[in-house]
């Protein structure tokens, strides 16, 4: 069995993310999406609410697992026996930092990870930058699916 992890945040997921997964669903027998908790920082979403939103719009690929995690993201895959981690690049911004998580994960235990360029159409996008565009009322119903718009709706919506 081919297995990978795409690992993040997602804080909320986007649709960015979600086109990396689905990409990495037919490549793979079985991809894991984890959750990775980050405990200094705070989310708008609890981790509970981003693993549901996520089984939410990943149910259609009958491939995908959701699960949170503390800890190494080498760690996840070794107790699951993962031997990739996909990732998306969207610009040459993101490509040092992701070379230096790939070198160290590598390093660490050998897991490699595979980079998928993005979509163009998504490029830009970012749940940092959904999060903010949405809270001053900006139209992001084109970057996330309409389950996530209506969860940062309800999160953001003034009294
Ligand atoms: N298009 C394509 N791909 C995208 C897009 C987009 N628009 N947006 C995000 N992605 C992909 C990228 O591959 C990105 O890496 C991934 O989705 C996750 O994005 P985020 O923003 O949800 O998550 P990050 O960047 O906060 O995630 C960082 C990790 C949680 C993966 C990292 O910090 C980690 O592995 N932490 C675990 C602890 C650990 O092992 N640390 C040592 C690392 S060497």
């Amino acid at each position: 069995m081919r297995r990978a992890v795409c690992p993040g945040s997602f804080d909320p997921i986007t649709n960015g993310h979600l086109d990396i997964i689905a990409r990495a669903s037919k490549l793979y027998d079985e991809v894991y999406v984890a959750v990775m908790i980050n405990k200094s920082k705070k989310g708008l979403f609890t981790v509970e609410e981003r693993i549901d939103l996520i089984r939410r719009v990943t149910g259609e690929y009958g491939n995908v697992k959701v699960e949170s995690f503390h800890g190494l993201l080498v760690d996840f895959c070794k107790q699951r026996d993962i031997p990739a981690i996909v990732k998306g690049l969207r610009a040459v911004s993101d490509f040092d930092y992701e070379l230096q998580m790939a070198q160290m994960n590598n390093g660490l235990s050998g897991v490699e990870t595979l980079f998928v360029p993005t979509n163009p159409t998504y490029s830009f996008l970012s749940s940092s930058l959904v999060k903010e565009v949405a809270a001053w009322g900006g139209d992001v119903s084109h970057l996330v699916p309409p389950c996530v718009l209506d969860a940062l709706r309800a999160r953001l919506a003034r009294p």
